[in-house]
């Protein structure tokens, strides 16, 4: 049978769980563990897995987006591979933004090429983990199902937020609930005895939860989005059951959602332990654009678990579990402690420091003895000497000039300014 995947990545509705992220640049833009951007993941996961048909849903094409998808997703023309980014668009049946994930799906139908015997394969664009896309896929298949789910098996604590299903042991999917709430509900949730022994963890304590990772076949993804539901985990899966071939498909290896400012910043740092959860020293590469940066030069600092993306120049500071993003700019003294520094776009001249100087402004990095602990630096943010930046003791958002507090985790909005003295 000749089947094609076509797969579909979902790229963010108004991004607020990630304001001010997203203030500037859609969510698939966020820069990622120092290098990457979050719309890396899901695209290198379809590219090592062999699909290189790949839409991006997104509500609004920024500058950003544009440049690194143009950029680094470049395919030789006998492959037929590409990476489309789909926006939301003014038409004369649509009211511009996607009012939902199955809704920007729906929009866009008529632009996907496909035949009967193809698959949609569903991502999400803020999700962190590695997974062999064929897998689920031959699952799929093997089942003769309409729609596959990828499930993980979770703690019944663990799973605010998502969507958890009840599934029998030949894995079909009984019962599927959005985001429950009630612990009776979510006790409800059973798995199948045999299904169940296999899982990883106390089987007692175990659910299995969406990974809002889902495999359509085409005729079934046509006839689900014939009416005017806008959401997949909301209306369109629950809609479904009973009514089609509904299973799941189990992942038993490291996943996060990195869809909320406390859990980007968590999974961030995460990667700067010893043995890390996610692992990007890998045969399968994960894909970036390819900048041709010197190496980061280190002058004098003591480092303790970081990382560095490349391009950097360190003078005598002290980083510690802090992720240094691409031409990141530190000066000396300055004290970084849990710090996700997103790092610049290009690098200051002299003549640019000059200006800067006659217009009392920062250069973009961090200045001399600053202290800085839980904090996000965005792109080019300009820090100047002597700033001591917490979020110790300032409520969810609190703000103050381009500085602003959320999860517990201090911002600086991207570009923003920080005079020198600033003290918070
Ligand atoms: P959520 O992530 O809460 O739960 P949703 O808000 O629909 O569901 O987002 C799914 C993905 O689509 C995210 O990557 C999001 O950024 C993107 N998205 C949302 N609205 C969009 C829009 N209008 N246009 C384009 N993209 C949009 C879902 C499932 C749960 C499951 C979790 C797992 O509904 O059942 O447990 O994912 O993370
Ligand atoms: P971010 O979303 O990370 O904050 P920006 O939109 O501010 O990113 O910046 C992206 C930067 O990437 C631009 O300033 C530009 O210098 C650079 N860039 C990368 N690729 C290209 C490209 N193909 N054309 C133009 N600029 C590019």
């Amino acid at each position: 049978m000749n089947q094609n995947v076509i797969s579909v990545i979902m790229g963010g509705g108004r991004g607020t769980r990630l304001y001010p992220l997203t203030k500037e640049r859609c969510k698939p833009a966020v820069p990622l563990a120092g290098k990457y951007r979050l719309v890396d993941i899901p695209i290198s996961n379809c590219l090592n897995s062999g699909i290189n048909r790949i839409h991006l849903l997104s509500q609004f094409n920024t500058a950003s987006l544009h440049n690194h998808i143009q950029s680094t997703y470049q395919f030789d023309p006998f492959g037929g591979g590409y990476v489309d980014i789909m926006s939301a668009e003014q038409t004369d049946k649509g009211e511009g933004w996607y009012q939902g994930t199955a809704d920007a799906v729906r929009q866009n139908l008529h632009h996907f090429n496909f035949g009967k015997n193809d698959l949609f394969l569903i991502l999400s664009g803020d999700q962190l983990y590695r997974m062999d896309f064929r897998k689920i896929i031959d699952h799929h298949n093997s089942l003769g199902s309409d729609v596959t789910i990828a499930a993980k098996a979770m703690h019944k604590s663990e799973v605010e937020g998502l969507g958890v299903m009840r599934v029998d042991d030949d894995y079909s999917i009984q019962e599927f609930v959005e985001k429950p709430t009630d612990q009776a509900v979510i006790d409800s949730l059973v798995i199948g005895d045999k299904l169940r022994a296999t899982l990883d963890g106390n089987p007692e304590d175990v659910v299995l939860a969406s990974m809002g990772i889902y495999v359509f076949s085409a005729q079934v993804m046509i006839d689900a989005l014939s009416g005017d539901e806008t959401d997949f985990g909301k209306e369109i899966i629950p809609g479904l059951l009973g009514k089609i071939s509904l299973n799941s498909y189990i992942f038993d290896d490291y996943w996060e959602d990195i869809g909320t400012v406390a859990a980007f910043f968590d999974a961030n740092l995460a990667l700067t332990d010893d043995i890390p959860p996610f692992n990007f020293f890998d045969s399968a590469p994960i894909y970036t654009r390819a900048r041709y940066l010197p190496a980061t030069k280190v002058n004098g600092a003591q480092v303790e678990r970081a990382l560095f993306g490349g391009g950097s120049i360190i003078s005598h500071a002290k980083i510690k579990h802090c992720i240094i993003g691409v031409r990141s700019i530190v000066g000396d003294g300055s004290e970084l402690t849990d710090v996700v520094m997103m790092g610049g776009d290009e690098y200051e001249m002299p003549e640019d420091r000059k200006e800067n100087a006659e217009l009392q402004r920062p250069n973009i990095g961090v200045g001399k003895n600053c202290k800085i602990n839980r904090a996000i630096i965005d792109k080019n943010a300009r820090i100047g000497d002597d700033v001591e930046l917490s979020p110790e003791g300032k409520p969810d958002g609190w703000s103050e000039g381009d500085l602003y507090v959320r999860d517990g985790i201090i911002l600086v909005m991207k570009s923003g300014v920080v005079p020198s003295g600033t003290k918070v």
